[in-house]
């Protein structure tokens, strides 16, 4: 196993920092990464981060994750979240941990965002605390 640590993102994260601040904060995730990459840093880890729009490139990373021997992966599947069963059955596939991560906390928000298909098979979820969550995300995995 490597210190790698995939980090992936769903559609629409690309425009972070761009539009509804309210909802998802000011950064962007070019700032998130430089967050993670520092951190990881001091906790001997290396960020691999990745965003795409398109639900099968992420089964692939994920895929590829387990692949090029990833000690896990943080995900934040966007909308994918809450309607791809494909992603669900990736997760189910490898067995790289993931972790579940999103910046707002969807369980406060629409009905439509209640349900996740991630967090079904997700080893655990961090949610609700902007861009820390993906840093709070990180120190969970330097404890698996
Ligand atoms: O809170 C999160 O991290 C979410 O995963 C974000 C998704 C949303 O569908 C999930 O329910 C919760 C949406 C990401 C869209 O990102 C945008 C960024 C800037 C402007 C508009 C959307």
């Amino acid at each position: 196993m490597t210190n790698t640590v995939y980090v992936l993102n769903g559609p629409n994260l690309n425009l972070l920092g761009m539009r509804e601040p309210e909802i998802y904060g000011a950064d962007t995730l070019d700032d998130i990464a430089a967050m993670l990459e520092d951190r990881a840093r001091e906790l001997g880890l290396e960020i691999e981060m990745r965003q795409s729009n398109h639900e099968g490139h992420l089964v692939d990373w994920l895929h590829e994750a387990q692949a090029e021997g990833a000690k896990a992966v943080l995900l934040n599947a966007a909308a994918y979240t809450h309607t791809s069963i494909a992603l669900l059955d990736a997760i189910k596939a490898i067995r790289t941990p993931v972790i579940e991560v999103h910046l707002s906390d969807p369980s406060t928000r629409e009905p439509f965002r209640h349900h996740s298909y991630v967090g079904l098979a997700a080893a655990k979820t961090v949610q609700g605390l902007g861009a820390r969550s993906y840093l709070v995300a990180l120190e969970a995995v330097a404890e698996l």
